[in-house]
Order: structure tokens, then C-alpha cells, then sequence
């Protein structure tokens, strides 16, 4: 049912580190060209950490752990991909679609896969305006039913933040911020939420990992997350200003559904002259390095 590239199966033979990585950010994430030499530059990183890149995508209706240079090309390159969250993997594979897998569609493969580590930029979550309009991400209720660790740097700052985290804490999905007591806000270093907990080394969130395992509770995931760097972050006060008219924008082009994220981020990546699309790829950057790490960290406690 799963189609492994040739690298992650010798990693999963010989208990090498392997991080998941997120393919929407690509095809729907992430203006063209440029998303190619990202998708590249993300896996070369991966690899410069120590560890095997697993790119998840469907192609042909086979979802693939790892993918390789044409399968890369296509999610890149390819306009007419599919996003698919999970709840679309039965349909894609019963006749055949390509897409590339949201956060939800990802964690799911990758926790089949065998895969406890996975990178992406920021998670969906609730959307703002959920009093009027029930737009809540799908990853938020997979992640409650998938033991797998999420390198992000926190969740879209297009989304209801505090409402978001509220949802977590009620579907029981442990948060974890690494080097910071500020939940991150994507774009942005902070968020101006707290989050609850703090590790500061790899090596501490493979401890978190081995004792959600110990303690053998419920299927649930870790996030761990992880803040763009200050100096990388988008100016605190063009984001709010772009990001305000993105949201008018969507209301007034009655944008809805799956098509939310991506204009929203098209958006703002047009009206700060490209500067979220920078900050965004520095959050990921980073957020690919650290699961990179852990990853490696945990082999290295013998799990
Ligand atoms: N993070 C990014 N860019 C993205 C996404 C996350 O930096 O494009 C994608 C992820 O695939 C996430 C999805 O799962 O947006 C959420 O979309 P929705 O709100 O439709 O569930
Ligand atoms: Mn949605």
C-alpha cells in the first residue's frame, strides 16, 4: 500500500533517523519556481543533520514515503496537484489522484510508515471567525489520535491563535515550545500566547517522546515549537496589516474551504513584497534543522 524510496528503506532496516516532511507547503504553500529549490533545499538539510528526508506525497493513487527527483519535481511543479488531508487519502488511492498531503494526510502516513518525526512551517488550526463560519483544521483531530512528534513553529498566524490552543489542550495534544515560553506565532517569534512547557535541547524532546511511550496513555501527538528566529521574523506590524486585508480580501472573493489557507498565504506574500514568504521559509528551515536533531536524538536512545 506504501511506497518507500530506496534511502528510507535501508534507514528503516537499520534504525537510522528519519524525518517526515510535509508536501502542501510545497504545492500549495509556497509561490513556483521557488517551492522546487525549496522542497531540494529542505531534504539537503535534512541530510546535512544526519539524518533521511521523507517527502509524503500520492502519486498515482500510491502514497510514497520519500520521494525522488521526479516525484519531487511533480509536487513542485505540477499545478494540477491535489491537496489532500486524510480524510481524502481513501479517495485519492481508489482512483488513482496525485496530491500532495496536508499535515493531517503527512502525520497519518508517516505514523503508518513507522516514521515518530515530522517537520512542516505552521499547523492548521481554527480559523478565525469559527463563531460564524466552523472552519477548524482537520491536523487538529488527527494529531489527538497519532503518536508522532511535530516540528512546527507554531500555527498559522492567519488562524484564531488562543482558540486554536484551546482546542488542543481539550483534545489532549501535548505543546511543547523549545528555547521559549511564548507559544511562536509562524511569521512571527511569538504569538503572545504562553505555552505550558519548555525543553531547550534535542535530546530533551527525545525524553518527552520516550516517556509519552513509557507512560503508554492515549495516541497523541508532540509539538514541539519552535520560534523563527527575531531577526527572521516578519515586521510584527506589516503582518498585522497585510494579514487584515488578506482576511478581508477572502471574505470579500468568498473564499472558502480548502482554498482558505493557500490565498491567505498567496496573499500575504504578495503584499509584503515577498518579506512572509521569507520569513516563512526561515521558520521551516529551521523547524526541518531541529527535527533533523531530534530525530537523531532519539535513535540514539535506542528506540
Ligand atoms: N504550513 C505552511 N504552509 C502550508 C501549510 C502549513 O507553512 O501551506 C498547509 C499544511 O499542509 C496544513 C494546511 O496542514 O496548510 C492546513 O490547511 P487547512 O487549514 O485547509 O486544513
Ligand atoms: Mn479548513
Amino acid at each position: 500500500m506504501l511506497k518507500f524510496s530506496d534511502d528510507v528503506i535501508i534507514a528503516l532496516e537499520t534504525g537510522a533517523p528519519i524525518v517526515a516532511l510535509e508536501s502542501t507547503i510545497i504545492s500549495h504553500g509556497l509561490p513556483r519556481p521557488r517551492n522546487h529549490a525549496v522542497a531540494l533545499e529542505l531534504e539537503a538539510a535534512v541530510r546535512e543533520a544526519g539524518a533521511v528526508p521523507a517527502t509524503i506525497a500520492v502519486l498515482d493513487g500510491v502514497p510514497c514515503i520519500g520521494l525522488d527527483r521526479k516525484g519531487l519535481e511533480r509536487i513542485a511543479g505540477d499545478e494540477g496537484m491535489r491537496k489532500l488531508g486524510h480524510r481524502d487519502l481513501p479517495v485519492a488511492v481508489a482512483t488513482g489522484a496525485s496530491g500532495a498531503t496536508t499535515v493531517s494526510a503527512t502525520a497519518y502516513l508517516a505514523a503508518r510508515a513507522g516514521l515518530r518525526v515530522f517537520a512542516t512551517g505552521g499547523l492548521g488550526g481554527v480559523h478565525r471567525g469559527w463563531t460564524d463560519e466552523q472552519d477548524e483544521s482537520a491536523d487538529l483531530r488527527l494529531l489527538a489520535g497519532t503518536r508522532i512528534t511535530v516540528v512546527c513553529a507554531g500555527v498559522k498566524s492567519i488562524l484564531d491563535v488562543p482558540a486554536t490552543l484551546q482546542r488542543l489542550e481539550t483534545l489532549g495534544v501535548t505543546v511543547v515550545g523549545y528555547g521559549t515560553t511564548e507559544f511562536p506565532g509562524f511569521y512571527l517569534s511569538g504569538s503572545g500566547q504562553p505555552v505550558d512547557w519548555t525543553v531547550r535541547t534535542p535530546d530533551e524532546a527525545a525524553c518527552v517522546m520516550a516517556a509519552q511511550d513509557d507512560l503508554d496513555g492515549p495516541p497523541s501527538a508532540v509539538i514541539l515549537a519552535n520560534p523563527v528566529p527575531e531577526h527572521e521574523q516578519l515586521d510584527p506590524a506589516l503582518h498585522d496589516r497585510v494579514l487584515a486585508e488578506a482576511l478581508a480580501a477572502a471574505e470579500r472573493e468568498g473564499v472558502t474551504g480548502q482554498a482558505v489557507t493557500p490565498f491567505l498565504l498567496g496573499h500575504l506574500v504578495e503584499h509584503t513584497g515577498g518579506a512572509s514568504l521569507e520569513a516563512n521559509l526561515a521558520a521551516v528551515r529551521g523547524n526541518v534543522r531541529l527535527a533533523a536533531q531530534v530525530a537523531v536524538a532519539w535513535t540514539e536512545r535506542g528506540a
